[in-house]
């Protein structure tokens, strides 16, 4: 049975999170991941307060295991946001793209437990520090916003660096990351990817397909000019995007203008020449469309299963 320490801290069956997907992760996904065991997560970042509350209403109808919300700190519905978090006595947030301590003391005296995704030791420690309940070591291989690191380097690290559980990210999306992951040191597991083609996820079928069809070279970062890196499926977005930011008679705004309301082309409009469609280096391995259930019980039973014959492999 894989467990650990984190899934009492929470009161979860299995130590694995779905990433809080901006656009995507709604309250059907959030609610199927935590009835099938796992940590399901809303995405606050493209709701205002009252869109959030909605959402997190309509999970507490659906499921009644702990779920949270996921708090893009770079939103402009960050502070309302957090306030709704408390208000509707959600039990975690997870928090991302940035340094989540001016919010932190505000939700820990509400009592919510706050988990950060960190990409470096240092930040790690930061939140640690200030009441953190663990912390989401991310690495660049994740689909979406990235740090510098990758989570090989990144994992281990941090594991030492802390005296929380790290849930490790980026890159996993089966039973070997997982294994991995938790050799590395992880106490858990967080994904992104795996979860844009469950069947409870409500993305636009080309989505599904693009991922489905993705191999092991299909994603590209675009961003690093504009301070904000971002891992993509391969298209005439993100072809567009790379030109314009080699062309230096473009500035930065003009740059951040041509990225505005492509995530929501993507994920609601499935507009394959204008939508960025965020994915992971592992969308090669994400074959099929399968239930929430589905994909957390191969998961747990491939990982059993490694572990249990870890030792033959080196013997
Ligand atoms: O946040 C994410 N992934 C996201 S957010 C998003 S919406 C967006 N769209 C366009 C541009 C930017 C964002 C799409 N995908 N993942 C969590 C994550 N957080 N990954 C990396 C980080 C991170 C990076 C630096 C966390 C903290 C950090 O600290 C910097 C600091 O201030 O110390």
């Amino acid at each position: 049975m894989i467990k650990s320490k984190i899934c009492d801290i929470l009161g979860i069956r299995y130590p694995i999170f779905q990433g809080g997907m901006a656009w995507i992760a709604d309250a059907a996904l959030a609610a199927a991941v935590s009835q099938a065991g796992g940590l399901g997560l809303i995405a606050g970042m493209n709701m205002n307060g009252e869109q959030l509350r909605a959402e997190i209403r309509k999970c507490r109808a659906l499921t009644d295991k702990p779920f949270g919300v996921n708090v893009m700190l770079m939103s402009p519905y960050a502070a309302e946001v957090a306030q709704v978090v408390i208000e509707e006595k959600v039990p975690v947030v997870t928090t991302g793209a940035g340094n989540p301590l001016p919010l932190m003391k505000q939700w820990l005296e509400a009592g919510v437990k706050v988990i950060p995704v960190v990409s470096s030791v240092a930040l790690a420690q930061m939140v640690a520090k200030r009441g953190a309940t663990a912390v989401i070591a991310e690495g660049g291989e994740s689909g979406g916003h990235i740090g510098e690191m990758n989570t090989m380097p990144l994992v281990p690290q941090v594991v030492d660096g802390v005296d929380i559980p790290v849930i490790a990210a980026g890159g996993i999306a089966d039973g070997r990351g997982m294994a991995a992951a938790f050799m590395l040191g992880a106490e858990g597991i967080q994904m992104g990817t795996r979860f844009l083609v469950a069947k409870e996820c409500n993305i636009h079928e080309n989505y599904k397909q693009k991922v489905i069809k993705a191999g092991d070279t299909g994603t590209v970062v675009n961003g690093r000019r504009v301070g904000h890196p971002a891992r993509a499926l391969k298209n005439p977005f993100t072809r567009k995007f790379a030109e314009i930011e080699k062309n230096t008679a473009m500035t930065d705004e003009e740059i951040t203008e041509f990225g505005a309301g492509a995530l929501r082309r993507a994920a609601k409009e499935g507009d394959l020449e204008n939508g960025s469609f965020l994915c992971g280096e592992i969308a090669g391995l994400v074959k099929r469309e399968q239930t929430c259930r589905e994909i957390i019980e191969e998961i747990v039973s491939q990982t059993e299963d490694i572990l249990k014959c870890a030792h033959t492999r080196c013997e």
